[in-house]
Order: C-alpha cells, then structure tokens, then sequence
C-alpha cells in the first residue's frame, strides 16, 4: 500500500526506474545482514557466543539474500501488493533473529537490539498498520522462542525472561509508531518537493508568455534573440527576424470595441504557428505587434515566410470585426551587430510597408 503512495509520481517512471530503488534498499539490507554475519562469527570466535547460532544465522541471511534477490532478479516481486517487499523481508529477518537467539545461550537478551535494525527498514517504506503487525510478529516469535527454551530445560531464568519480554513489549510498538510517523513525513515532504516542483515549472512558464494571446512574450523573445545571435556567431548560419503589425488596429478598438481587439489579437496569435517550422519562434512583441525568429533562414525564406502569414491573415475570418490585415518588416541578420540593430531594419522595413499602403510584406538585407 505505501508503494502505491509514494510511487504514484506526476511523470510516471519506467518500470526499471521504479525497480532501482527497490533493488537499492534491497542491497542495503543484504549488507547490514552480512555485517550482522560477521559480528556473530566474531562473538562465536571470542567465545560469546555458540558457534551453532554463528552459523545457522549465516545460513539463514545468506538464504534470504539469494531468495530476495531471485524474486528481484527475475521480476517476481512486482506480483506483489508492494513489489519492494519490505515487509516480507523485515518479517523473515525477525524470525530468523529469534531463531538465533533461539541457539544464542546467555547472549540472547543482548541481541534483542538486532528486532529494531531490521525494523528500521521498514522504517523507510511502510505505514503504521504493517509497522504493528511486524512489532507483534517480532514478540510473537520472540515469546514462542522463550517458551521453546523454557521447554527444553533449565539455563532459562523465567522472571529474567519475562523482564526481556517485557522490555520488548514496550520498546517494539513504540518503535513502530514512532517509525510510522517518520514515514508520514516523509511521505509528506516528497509530496511537497513535488507541488514545489510543479509550481516552479509553472512560474516559469508564466513568466515566458504573454496573458492575452499565450505566445511567448518579449523577454523570452529577447532571450531567443540572444541565443540565435550567439549560434550565428559561432556556426556562420543566417537568422532572420519578421516584424507583423496588425494594420489599422486602433481603429478596431475604436470601432468594435477593447474587447473585440482583444479577441482579433488572440485570434492572430492562433493563426500564425501552423506557418512555422519547430524552430521558429514567435511571440507577442508588444501591443499589437508580433515577431517570428527564423533561425537559419536567409533573406528569401523569411520573405516567403511572412507572405504566406501576411495572406492567412486576410483571409481568415475574425470574430466581429469584417476584414483584418497585417504588414510584415523582414531583416537578416549580418553577423557581428547587436540584435538591436537587426531589429531596427526590421522596424523600417515595416515602417515602409506602412507607408506603402500596407498589407505587405518588406524585405531589407
Ligand atoms: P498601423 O496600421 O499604423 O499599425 O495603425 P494601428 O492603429 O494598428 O497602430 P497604433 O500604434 O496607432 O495603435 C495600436 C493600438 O493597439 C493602440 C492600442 O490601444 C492597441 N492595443 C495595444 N495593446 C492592446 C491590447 O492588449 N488589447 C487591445 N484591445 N488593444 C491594444
Ligand atoms: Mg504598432
Ligand atoms: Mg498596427
């Protein structure tokens, strides 16, 4: 169920994306249960501890590894409710524990700390109920083992292990609530990085368009200006810049209203892309004016480029006003002058095609 929680991402990862974590925590258990290997082979061998539970535990982690990472290896696991298989792998370690302790002789109650490593796992994947019921399988199993060694004769002291028991019975669903807990708030904290995540695209977004029409506005044209100028600089490729001004549009504010004009500039806005290849870029300049950026373009193609918009405009239909047209002003860039300057022969080219009669398209350099 946790899996589902905090797997359910916007931008859904592959499945091998998905099974990296899983294989990571997997390894990490797989280390701390080799370290807890060889802390048993050291207490065996200074005498602490039987060899027996030495190495039935050694046996029983390296079993459990090859296990876990077959179902890992071979993609079983993801048959699962939670692929990650934590509690599985949380639950077959503390049953293994008590078996050790089961085989530990007098260092048994000093091993009860190892219940709380395997849990701590659990720590980083599972919800309060799975929590518990770890915590209960851990003093279920722990109790049976007890008994187990109450029943198989004397070296148990009855009030000693019921004083350890006990100590468990308090310290285990602590640690689970506690443990849950934690990973609510991690839960939560990745769910806020996340909203963060998307509210930071968003800004970004916002702040490259422009409100009325969608298009890109006048800083992000002004940056794509830059970069197109830097590639230039650097490869040699032509870029050119048309300028589109929508003709007489004071007059259709004037005539149909703000409203109107708002609607003849969104309109404009839609019409233009279908023109463009993909690496065109197009905005709102400012007002009522547009400009489209060519990269790698010379002087022909921007011409042909701002007819074919210049001829769209007049004959499409604009909601309430009867006819609409736009001039168009093309520059080129020439290589080692600011954008600025490119800009401006664009402006006198539609400074021209303005004085010219407009609806036209003017071409210099
Ligand atoms: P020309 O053919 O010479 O380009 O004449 P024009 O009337 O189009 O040019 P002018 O610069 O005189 O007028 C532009 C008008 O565009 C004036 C301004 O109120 C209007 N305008 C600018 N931004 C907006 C907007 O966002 N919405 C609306 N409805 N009008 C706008
Ligand atoms: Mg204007
Ligand atoms: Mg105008």
């Amino acid at each position: 169920m946790s899996e589902v929680l905090s797997d359910a991402t916007v931008g859904l990862p592959s499945r091998s994306e998905r099974q990296s974590p899983r294989v990571a925590r997997f390894l990490m258990a797989a280390g701390t249960s080799l370290l807890v290997c060889v802390a048993l082979a050291v207490c065996a061998f200074l005498g602490l501890l039987p060899w027996r539970a030495a190495s039935d535990g050694t046996i029983g982690f390296v079993a459990l590894i090859v296990l876990f990472a077959v179902l890992f290896r071979t993609g079983l696991n993801l048959r699962f409710g939670d692929p990650s298989l934590t509690t599985e792998q949380v639950g077959a370690a503390l049953l293994l524990l008590a078996y050790i302790m089961y085989q530990a002789g007098p260092a048994r109650a000093v091993l009860t700390p190892l219940y709380l490593v395997a849990m701590l796992f659990g720590v980083l994947r599972l919800n309060a109920t799975r929590m518990m019921a770890l915590a209960l399988l851990a003093l279920v199993a722990h109790a049976t083992m007890l008994h187990f060694l109450y029943l198989r004769g004397p070296g148990i002291n009855p009030s000693n292990a019921l004083a350890e028991f006990l100590v468990l019975a308090v310290v285990l669903p602590w640690f689970a609530i506690m443990g849950a807990y934690v990973n609510r708030l991690r839960i939560r904290l990745s769910d806020s990085h996340r909203e963060l995540q998307l509210a930071v695209e968003r800004i970004g977004e916002l702040a490259i368009r422009d409100e009325l029409t969608g298009a890109y506005n006048r800083r992000y044209l002004m940056e794509a200006l830059a970069r197109e100028q830097s590639r230039a600089e650097r490869l040699g490729t032509p870029f050119a810049v048309c300028l589109l001004d929508i003709d007489h549009f004071k007059s259709i504010n004037d005539r149909f209203g703000h409203a109107t004009g708002d609607a003849v500039l969104r309109e404009f806005a839609r019409l233009v892309p279908p023109e463009l290849r993909a690496v065109d870029v197009y905005g709102r300049f400012g007002g009522e004016e547009f400009l489209i950026i060519l990269p790698g373009t010379a002087s022909a193609g921007a011409q042909a480029c701002a007819e074919r918009v210049r001829a769209k405009t007049e004959a499409t239909a604009f909601p309430g006003v009867p006819r609409v047209t736009v001039t168009a002003g093309v520059a080129t860039y020439a290589g080692k002058e600011p954008v600025s300057v490119v800009l401006a022969r664009a402006d006198k080219a539609l400074y021209e095609g303005k004085s010219g009669g407009r609806n036209r398209v003017v071409t210099i350099g």
